[in-house]
């Protein structure tokens, strides 16, 4: 798999047949829907894009232009990483990753929606650092917190279960990136043992989900790349490598 971002200009790979999800190397939103397509185990091919010079015909796919999307049948596509995994999970039902008991499914939504100011802070954090006022910091660890204790009233090692399901991988790649934040100097947003020993313990075994080892970055990959958005000059290609492992690390570029 090459991790090159197709950019304006680019022609449309050819279509091979399997589902294709087009996305962008460090989209939240787009690793929510590669973690499904993988903890399902489905056959995918996954085309990256340049959000800055977007390629012509992703516009053909999602009228809005952003990813993920996914092309389920040649021409055809939906968006939206919700959509895209309720869809996933309702067409592939053999790996089951939503809840099946209904108000879990509910209480599931509700924790969704209560911890996206904490993504929100984060946005504002890594991105536009100027726009930080005190309740950023604070939301941030509310939405933490909220987290936290569900994970403990829980009493499971994912929020799914004794397995991760739709939730977990949801919710998983906001928390791979907040661990960016004391890098980039955001030492107010730290997830510190002293608080978060259940939160932490979460985030390890997360860490060893296949689905998500196969597809996570270090912190200090996810630093660079914010830092050279946050100049003007997304430096997307930055894994541009055929042999990407695991939580792997920018290379050195070479002089
Ligand atoms: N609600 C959408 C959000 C997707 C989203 O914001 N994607 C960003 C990249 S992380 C994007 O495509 N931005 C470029 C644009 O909107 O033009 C989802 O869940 O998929």
């Amino acid at each position: 798999m090459s991790e090159k971002h197709l950019k304006t200009g680019d022609s449309l790979p050819p279509y091979s047949g399997k589902l294709r999800l087009f996305a962008m190397r460090f989209c939240p939103y787009a690793e929510r829907s590669v973690l499904v397509l993988n903890a399902k185990k489905l056959a995918y091919d996954l085309v990256f894009i340049d959000l800055d010079n977007k390629p012509e015909w992703i516009f053909s796919f999602n009228p809005k232009g952003s990813v993920p999307v996914l092309e389920y049948e040649e021409g055809k596509a939906i968006f939206d990483s919700t959509i895209i995994n309720v869809y996933l999970d309702e067409k592939y039902p053999e790996v089951p990753l939503q809840a099946a008991d209904p108000l879990r499914r509910a209480q599931d939504k509700l924790l969704v929606e209560l911890f996206a100011p904490a993504q929100s802070a984060y946005y504002t954090a890594a991105f536009n650092a100027q726009a930080l006022t005190p309740t950023s910091a604070e939301t941030y660890h509310k939405g933490l917190e909220i987290l936290q204790k569900e994970i403990e009233s829980r009493g499971t090692t994912y929020l799914a279960g004794d397995q991760p399901g739709l939730i977990d991988y949801t919710i998983w790649p906001f928390l791979e990136r907040f661990l960016a934040l004391p890098l980039l100097g955001k030492t107010d947003f730290a997830i510190d043992q002293s608080k978060y020993e259940v939160l932490l313990k979460y985030i390890e075994a997360m860490k060893t989900v296949p689905a998500v080892k196969s597809y996570c970055l270090a912190p200090e990959t996810h630093s660079k790349f914010t830092e050279s958005r946050v100049k003007g000059n997304p430096d997307y290609n930055m894994l541009d490598t055929s042999d990407v492992v695991c939580c792997m690390r920018p290379r050195k570029k070479k002089e």
